[in-house]
């Protein structure tokens, strides 16, 4: 009884967790979908080992498999620190030592630079963060040195001559053996320019070595002075000319983790210069692409809608809200987007928003994680039980629809359900990643702060693990005491070279106009872009004329 009495007064008190959760999630269910999703991890990871393995990928309607993105056992390495997330030690151990012998990053292949540094190193990194956690051997000098540090540092180096273009902007692709291609194409993505903050500062960090942060700010910075008046990007840019070929502005394909890499950026590094450019974007955003809690894509310069379309990559975006604390406007748009799951049983590329219904030619589901991961963020935020509940219709519909004899299949069309014989790395290291995580409370990572790790870093002792671990974009886990405890000193070295060779601003006076100090909330809200004499982040105009097909549809774009 008064039991019952406590609860009703904490229900009152803290009405925004919603403990309905309990009633229709019992801790029997949750445990049942842990299991659930486990053995789907195992049957496509088995199924990847027996039939795929070296190859990136497996073929699962064929039963064989095949190289997709650059020939490093990709699946393996994509996969490595889910095996630890489910809790299995003893086979992590035995992939990390398998990894150590066998991939070889000198080979003669064209690889993307984006894909190999967030599958790659993303996973080479989490993984080095993990080890102690996974009960490995440690070498002396760890968390700051170690093998899976040594072959990330490697991956990320055959990535490095990428960044050599007049503006630091990179090129997509690199071949890992020869460099960049002379004939390769200086169009790229906007998330191909952005999505490198997260890998390479930890580097930076943990090895010494400055070179990997250095060039991702550069190009964060370059990228940032390209934005249109109205505050917002195109799709793809040319890294020569830093001219914007595709201006088409949206939270989808093509930009999506750059926003991502801003935000988690700013919380990994503690840094408020990515902060304030994605509270810049975010306000452009709201402003010009949001229409009913759907996200719309539109013309970058002058705001107009090129296309009413939601994409499945979208989903990520009430999960980013969620850590901005945005939660209001995360949770209608993600019911938004629920909808087309339920619609389908599994989310469209391309979803005409007006229509309601698939788009031609974009009918897939590659059985991507977007939704899930927000669904996960969303949950710890709001324990709402509407989030389990697409957790469960994920685990239903996934098996229902994709599952086959050798592992699960991507949906080719989700209108009759179709399949097409491949199966992505991010399904085991991200969408069974997140689904878990989203039934396992008490997992590690969600640690807060109560456990951690204790060991003697090279500026003293260092707690490791005590959770806040921020995900990159394939949801490979880091852990920022980590960076802490390997580069204390460093940074603020580094940071002073770079205000002496004017790569970046002085810090601004600690005290206001009244003499007052500033609060650390005030220094990171900008002022409105018209108001500011000096604009502490400039963002010129770009002038510009193109007609390109992207996406699989056509623009017309005009001179501004
Ligand atoms: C993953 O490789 C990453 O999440 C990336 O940011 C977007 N695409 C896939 C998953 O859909």
């Amino acid at each position: 009884m008064l039991m019952k009495y406590l609860c009703t007064a904490f229900f009152c008190v803290f009405p925004i967790v919603n403990h309905a959760a309990g009633k229709e999630f019992t801790e029997h269910d949750m445990a049942h979908y842990r299991e659930r999703i486990k053995s789907m991890f195992y049957h496509a990871y088995n199924s990847y080992l027996e039939n795929a393995y070296p190859y990136d990928e497996l073929r699962p309607l064929t039963c064989d498999g095949q190289d997709t993105w650059g020939s490093f056992s990709l699946t393996l390495i994509d996969a490595l620190d889910t095996l630890l997330i489910l809790g299995n030690k003893t086979e992590f151990q035995r992939v990390a030592s398998v990894l150590q012998e066998n991939i070889n990053f000198d080979s003669d292949v064209n690889a993307s630079v984006f894909e190999t540094n967030i599958r790659v190193v993303g996973g080479l990194l989490s993984a080095h963060v993990l080890s102690k956690k996974a009960g490995m051997e440690l070498e002396a000098g760890w968390p700051c040195s170690g093998p899976l540090l040594r072959m990330a540092e490697e991956a990320a180096r055959k990535l490095l001559p990428a960044f050599q273009t007049p503006t630091g902007m990179p090129y997509g692709t690199v071949n890992l053996l020869r460099g960049v291609n002379p004939t390769e194409t200086p169009v790229t993505c906007t998330a191909g320019v952005g999505t490198f903050i997260l890998e390479f500062s930890t580097l930076s960090r943990l090895t010494g070595d400055p070179v990997f942060e250095k060039v991702a700010r550069k190009a964060l910075r370059e990228l940032w002075k390209t934005c249109s008046d109205i505050g917002l990007v195109g799709n793809h840019i040319d890294v020569f000319s830093s001219k914007w070929v595709a201006q088409d502005a949206g939270i989808g394909a093509g930009v999506d983790s750059y926003f991502e890499y801003l935000v988690k950026g700013a919380i990994l590094l503690q840094d408020e210069e990515l902060h304030s450019m994605f509270l810049e974007y975010d306000k452009a955003i709201r402003n010009y692409t949001k229409y009913d809690d759907w996200y719309f894509w539109v013309q970058m310069h002058k705001g107009t809608v090129s296309m009413p379309v939601f994409q499945s990559l979208e989903a990520f975006w009430p999960g980013l809200q969620s850590l901005i604390g945005d939660l209001d406007s995360a949770m209608k748009t993600f019911l938004n987007y629920y909808t087309v799951w339920k619609q389908f049983g599994g989310l469209p590329e391309f979803y005409s928003i007006p229509q309601g219904y698939t788009v031609d030619k974009r009918e897939g589901y590659p059985l991507r994680p977007e939704l899930i991961e927000s669904a996960m963020y969303l949950y710890r935020a709001t324990a709402d039980p509407t989030l389990l509940q697409l957790g469960r219709d994920v685990v239903e519909s996934i098996e229902k629809i994709s599952r086959v004899d050798c592992g699960f299949a991507t949906v080719k069309d989700v209108r009759d359900h179709k399949l097409d014989n491949r199966m992505e790395s991010f399904f085991l290291a991200e969408t069974l990643k997140y689904l878990y995580l989203l039934f396992d409370p008490d997992n590690f990572l969600h640690n807060d702060g109560s456990h951690f790790d204790t060991v003697s870093g090279p500026h003293g002792d260092c707690v490791l693990g005590a959770g806040g671990y921020v995900f990159n974009t394939e949801a490979h886990p880091l852990d920022p005491a980590a960076l802490h405890c390997c580069s204390q000193a460093r940074t603020e070295r580094w940071e002073i070279e770079e205000i002496l060779s004017g790569e970046r601003e002085p810090p601004k006076s600690q005290t206001s106009s009244t003499g007052e100090p500033h609060e650390q909330t005030e220094r990171i809200i900008l002022q409105d872009r018209k108001k500011r004499k000096t604009p502490v982040l400039s963002c010129p105009s770009q002038p510009f004329s193109s007609k390109l097909s992207i996406l699989g549809q056509v623009f017309s774009t005009e001179n501004t």
